[in-house]
């Protein structure tokens, strides 16, 4: 039941693979985002533009969030529920984010590791992904409210 060791270290190892090549993976994340939600290309103050590759804008928040993810796995692990800053619950509540809104950047990190990772990728390290972001998004959420 638990998130396992192994889980940890499946998202800790994919995590390393995403940050091998910022640059490249936080485009593919952005572009997948965009795709499904064009929306969003208003509310990020950095996208006016459209997706720039040599923003390093787009590297920092994407950065940002799947360093998250990651945070999240270890919480899991270590204390077996997560918990997000109240602050991360203001800015996503300012903003206005849906639920349908955390389903879109799901897919799109889950798509962006998948790139990452190679031919690493199996659904076990897929569903570690998901397991970790649905935990952060729920205490996200949680904090929202
Ligand atoms: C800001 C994380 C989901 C929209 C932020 C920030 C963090 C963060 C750390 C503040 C720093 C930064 O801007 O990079 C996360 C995590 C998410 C999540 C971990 C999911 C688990 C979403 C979703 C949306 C969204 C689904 C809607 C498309 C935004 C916006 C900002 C923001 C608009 C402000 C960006 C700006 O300053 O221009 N998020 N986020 N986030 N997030 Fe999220
Ligand atoms: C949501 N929150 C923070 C950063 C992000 C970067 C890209 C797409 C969505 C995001």
């Amino acid at each position: 039941s638990g998130f396992t060791e192994k889980q940890e270290a499946l998202v800790n190892s994919s995590w390393e693979a995403f940050k091998g090549n910022l640059s490249q993976h936080s485009v593919t994340f952005f572009n997948a985002v965009l795709e499904k939600e064009p929306e969003a290309k208003n509310m990020f103050s950095f996208l006016g533009n459209g997706v720039d590759p040599s923003n390093p804008k787009l590297a920092e928040h994407a950065e940002k969030l799947f360093g998250l993810v990651r945070d999240s796995a270890i919480q899991l692990k270590t204390k077996g529920e997560v918990v997000a800053e109240a602050k991360l619950g203001s800015i996503h509540a300012e903003k206005k984010v849906t639920d349908a809104q955390f389903a879109v950047v799901k897919e799109a990190v889950l798509k962006t590791i998948k790139e990452a990772v190679g031919d690493k990728w199996d659904e076990e390290l897929n569903s570690a992904w998901e397991i970790a972001y649905d935990a952060m998004a729920a205490a996200i959420k949680k904090a929202m409210a």
